[in-house]
């Protein structure tokens, strides 16, 4: 083994990055989002970084691995995945007391899929993987893009991602400038605002949150105001089967792609049947397990992979085989995240030849970060970067101020919960169940 390659430490910081008040059907963004980031330093003296999602049922078990991975290579990814697979076999226990039904949660509060104890480990094991990724190409010199095959690509699409919003959150605290988001004329302000300022040239709505006639007027209004433009709408499975067949039928002329309109195989896999507009997801198809009946049955025709959950960025690549062996469409999900996992993101969407679509971001809300320089959208595009590793340099007095942060965090946001943020403004708020309309 190359000693220089050998991982002699690894180091883990979570904090807790501001967030706008973005509404969603479970309800609001909190002030603050718990993030992970992870760093792996060689024996060589080379550190490579990662990043991922921050609650407890991912911290708990990046714990253990952080401590089992010393000593092995960080070329050795499928090594990382056997260890993450014993070592934090017991994720269960760090989300909620080893429930047997964890299995069948959902993330999030239902926004994210399944949550189950193969793929919390995933998403803890691919900040490593990606960290581990960094420190080989900064060790070597040569951009994570380039140990993954290549790129097919010099930058990668984007799209704008607009949501529905208030002016700020309840109680004392500062505003941003974007102003509210409660109507048509608001949605399309914001896309205009985001297509000025990225040049972003498609367009995503967060939907589920108020009654499909006005989310169908809000799009009805962006394809007046950007004709042409790829548009899209996402209510997180917040409708019933007829609902998301009447919304298809409304705006079959104005959708590139209907996402997660509602929940489960058999929903989708009725919409599908129903309408001509192609169906998106980043719930119903989350995992291995859940893509071959939802493949046979034409339940979706586009996954919107996320390297976090997926397990990283060679396993999105896998993704992508499959998906090209069953002619689905890939793309690429976003939650909240930071610079490191945009930079993670673009080099993998670099390498994969199908990546038809723009990929979700929504990096244009996060205005705190942990690197040094924050990527600029131009032309609604990235450029992939050609440095050594994934182009991205720690800021560490940022990293430190955002963990004290979460560090003097009395437990309110550690773990994220939309329902509990909505819960400030509306005292009577409970998680709405599905379908909602
Ligand atoms: O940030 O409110 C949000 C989104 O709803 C997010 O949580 C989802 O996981 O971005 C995601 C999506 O596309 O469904
Ligand atoms: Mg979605």
């Amino acid at each position: 083994m190359h000693t220089a390659l050998v991982i002699e430490d690894v180091r883990l910081t979570p904090i807790l990055v501001s967030d706008p008040p973005l509404l969603n059907t479970q309800g609001v963004h909190q002030p603050y989002t718990p993030r992970l980031i992870v760093e792996v330093v060689t024996r060589g003296g080379t550190t490579g970084v990662g990043e991922t999602y921050g609650d407890g049922a991912y911290v708990e078990p990046a714990r253990s691995l952080a401590e089992a991975l010393p000593g092995r290579a960080v070329t050795d990814l499928n090594g990382l995945f056997a260890l993450a697979e014993g070592v934090c076999g017991d994720v269960r226990a760090a989300d909620g007391g080893g429930d047997a039904g964890a299995d069948d949660r959902v993330d999030a509060g239902g926004l994210r899929g399944v949550r189950n104890a193969e793929k919390i480990r995933l998403s803890v094991a691919s900040a490593f993987e990606v960290a581990c990724l960094d420190a080989l190409g900064k060790a070597v010199g040569l951009p994570v893009h380039a140990l993954l095959g290549g790129k097919v690509r010099d930058s990668v699409e984007y799209s704008a991602y607009l949501f529905h919003r208030w002016a700020a959150h309840p109680g004392p605290g500062e505003a941003d400038d974007w102003g509210q988001a409660l109507d048509p004329a608001g949605v399309v302000a914001q896309a205009r605002r985001f297509a000025d300022t990225y040049g972003f040239g498609s367009f995503k709505l967060k939907g589920g949150v108020f009654e499909p006639d006005r989310e169908i007027a809000a799009i009805r209004a962006l394809a007046e105001a950007f004709p042409g433009r790829p548009l899209r709408l996402d209510p997180n499975g917040a409708w019933s089967v007829p609902t998301s067949l009447y919304v298809a039928d409304q705006l079959k002329d104005a959708l590139e792609y209907l996402e997660d309109p509602t929940s489960g195989t058999d929903g989708m896999a009725a919409v599908s049947a129903g309408t001509d507009v192609p169906l998106a997801t980043n719930m119903c198809v989350t995992t291995l397990a859940e893509v071959p009946e939802a493949f046979a049955r034409d339940a979706v025709q586009i996954v919107l992979s996320d390297h976090h959950y997926w397990g990283g960025l060679t396993r999105t690549r896998e993704l992508a085989g499959i998906c090209r062996t069953f002619g689905v469409g890939l793309s690429m999900h976003s939650n909240t995240h930071l610079g490191i996992s945009l930079a993670a993101m673009t080099h993998v969407a670099a390498t994969v030849p199908e990546l038809a679509y723009a990929c979700d971001s929504h990096y244009p809300w996060q205005t705190e970060d942990v690197i040094t320089e924050r990527h600029t959208f131009t032309g609604g595009r990235l450029t992939v970067s050609d440095a050594p590793g994934l182009g991205v340099a720690l800021d560490r007095d940022r990293l430190a101020a955002l963990h004290r942060r979460w560090l003097e965090d009395d437990g309110t946001y550690r773990e994220r919960d939309d329902a509990a943020a909505m819960r400030a403004a509306d005292p009577g708020w409970a998680t709405p169940a599905v379908p909602r309309w």
